[in-house]
């Protein structure tokens, strides 16, 4: 099985090569690809290092706009043009653990999806203020309601593995251009399409270095218009 673990990257200077380097030390045989939207902070030079020095590591350099959305995308696509069999997505900036890769891995042998989730038993969220928990909690009330979305509590984890297979059905010209907005629209097209969708718990570390990137309401505001837009056309 060929396995492709997908990073968006905008400014993570001080994370990118840390995360990148436990996840080769995991011994998984799998390849990493970096997305970077031409990060001022070097990032993307970073992660060229990275592909010279360890031969699974991958750069894709992205220009014009940046957008988490459209970088996820394009993760996408070189998977399928590369023939991976699983895809893992995974934010830079340590939040997510990879130590929990094997668990996906494991579970993705008997699911079509497997999603990392931040509100389930045997979660944990180590660094999360109460009103950013409580938040997320009303946005992922709002999404389920809103969109019929049945067991599953984390529509916008960043923390994903999915069969290529769900990545050719669904209708990746139409994926949103901020990261929230696009994993919870990739979800619902998972739904759609029938897909079988495991979530397991995840420990979420809020993120220790480098800037948040989700300071402006104009995410927030994206993400409950997309989900209205969705509703209404579905
Ligand atoms: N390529 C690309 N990656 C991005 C962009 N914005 C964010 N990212 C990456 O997407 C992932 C998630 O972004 P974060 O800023 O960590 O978002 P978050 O986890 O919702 O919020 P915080 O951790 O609080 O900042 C990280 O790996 C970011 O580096 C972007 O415009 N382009
Ligand atoms: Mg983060």
């Amino acid at each position: 099985m060929k396995i492709l673990v997908v990073i968006p990257t905008y400014n993570e200077k001080e994370n990118i090569q840390k995360l990148a380097e436990k996840i080769l030390n995991l011994n998984l045989n799998l390849d990493l690809l970096i997305v970077d939207d031409n990060s001022p902070d070097g990032t993307g030079e970073i992660a060229d290092k990275l592909a010279r020095e360890y031969s699974p590591v991958k750069v894709v350099h992205r220009s014009g706009k940046p957008s988490e959305g459209l970088s996820r995308r394009d993760g996408y696509r070189y998977a399928l043009m590369h023939n991976y069999d699983y895809i893992i997505e995974m934010d830079a900036d340590l939040s997510h653990d990879p130590e929990e890769i094997p668990k996906f891995l494991e579970q993705i042998r008997e699911w079509d999806v497997v999603i990392g989730s931040r509100f389930i038993n045997g979660s944990k969220q180590v660094g999360r203020n109460i009103f950013r928990r409580s938040g997320s909690h009303l946005a992922n009330l709002y999404i389920r309601k809103m969109l019929n979305i049945k067991g599953i509590h984390d529509c916008a984890s960043g923390y994903r593995c999915y069969r290529s297979e769900v990545l050719e059905r669904i209708d990746l010209d139409d994926i949103s251009f901020t990261g929230p907005a696009a994993l919870i629209k990739t979800l619902f097209r998972c739904c759609q399409s029938g897909f079988k969708i495991k979530e397991i718990p995840i420990t979420y570390q809020e993120r220790q270095s480098g800037k948040s990137k989700k300071s402006s309401p104009g995410f927030i505001i994206e993400a409950l218009w997309t989900v209205f837009k969705l509703k209404c056309q579905n």
